[in-house]
């Protein structure tokens, strides 16, 4: 394994869909003082914050220029970001924390030799990218939030290039699953659902139409996925380094429905499209993934049966 050879790391954005399952898997493997939680906001009962070190730090802050040395800090996760749909409300916060915020991150980097993970998105590819998305294809975003992503993933790249810092990223699917509540994506409904499922009413409003694919994936797999390519020795990238794509499932609304359906037969959804369905449309409906395969052997676990029944036994 490549990881903490010699020092700890820093999760950014910890209290968040993916920090809260990352930090904890983390913690697992390398032992919970190894693994500094950090982010914006606290909340004093949530397991980052109670089951390890955890940080206030505002990535916008040149705090991280001091905390990274004082914390013997090796490895960045640099989770903290404004999604897709926040992002199209507050475009400008959505530029400074997603950008300015990453830039800030890659400059401690360099100066004191820290590797970097940096998620990216499937929010990178625009409406003239093939519906099935390659991982060589224009990137012509038309959100925010996929611009914000294009460019961190070039930042990346040039930090790589021109200073030899060590950052990897995924172009993540939205993600699926049931720590933590979700907020400001597009891919949200896909969480939202099972909730109104299991709850008492058991019927769901969808902010999508029936038939909107999107690439998805369960976090167990996007957190095998993280942690693979973080421990993948550096021979193995290739030029898609700050950007792989991943796939894991491809579904529309109306399947995930029919499947959480089966479970439970009297859950309603009705579909009501709002601005959210316009961001959706301009993703593409599912991702090759053939380069992560080959750089560092990437392969998905879970099918949508196996997704829905997880999510179900674990919520209920
Ligand atoms: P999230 O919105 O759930 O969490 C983001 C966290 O960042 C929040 O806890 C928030 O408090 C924190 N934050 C916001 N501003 C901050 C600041 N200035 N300084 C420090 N922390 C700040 O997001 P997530 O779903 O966990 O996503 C993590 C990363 O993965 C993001 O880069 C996102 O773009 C990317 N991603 C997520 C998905 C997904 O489906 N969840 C899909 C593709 C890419
Ligand atoms: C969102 O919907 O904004 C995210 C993403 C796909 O990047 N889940």
């Amino acid at each position: 394994m490549s990881e903490v050879a010699d020092g700890r790391i820093l999760v950014t954005g910890a209290l968040g869909q993916i920090g809260t399952d990352l930090v904890e898997r983390l913690r697992e493997i390398h032992g919970s003082e190894m693994v500094v939680a950090s982010d914006i906001r606290e909340i004093p009962d949530h397991p980052c914050v109670l089951n390890g070190p955890f940080l206030i730090l505002d990535v916008l802050s040149d705090k991280i220029l001091k905390l990274v040395p004082e914390e013997n800090i090796q490895t960045i996760y640099h989770l903290a970001a404004i999604l897709s749909a926040n992002g199209e409300v507050n475009p400008e916060l959505c530029e400074s924390i997603n950008v300015d915020g990453t830039r800030n991150i890659l400059e401690a980097a360099r100066i004191h030799g820290s590797r970097v993970f940096i998620p990216s998105s499937i929010a990178v590819f625009g409406p003239d990218a093939p519906k099935h998305a390659p991982q060589i294809t224009a990137l012509n975003p038309t959100t925010k939030y996929g611009m914000t992503k294009v460019d961190c993933e070039i930042m990346g790249m040039m930090y790589w290039i021109n200073h030899g810092v060590d950052v990897r990223g995924i172009r993540y699917p939205g993600i699926i699953s049931w720590k933590s509540q979700v907020s400001g994506g597009t891919t949200d409904y896909a969480v939202d659902i099972f909730h109104a499922a299991l709850s008492e009413g058991k019927s769901y409003d969808c902010f999508l139409k029936a038939d909107t694919k999107l690439p998805m994936m369960y976090m167990e797999d996007a957190i095998k996925a993280t942690i693979s390519l973080m421990d993948e020795p550096l021979e193995s990238m290739s030029l898609a380094r700050c950007g792989y794509n991943v796939s894991g499932l491809s579904f529309c609304a109306e399947e995930l429905f029919s499947e959480i359906k089966k479970h439970i037969p009297d859950f309603i959804c009705e579909y009501k499209p709002d601005v959210r369905q316009n961001y959706a449309d301009s993703w593409p409906d599912s991702i090759d993934d053939s380069v992560a395969r080959k750089d560092w052997n990437w392969q998905p676990s879970f099918e949508l049966e196996e997704l829905v029944e997880d999510m179900i036994k674990n919520l209920s």
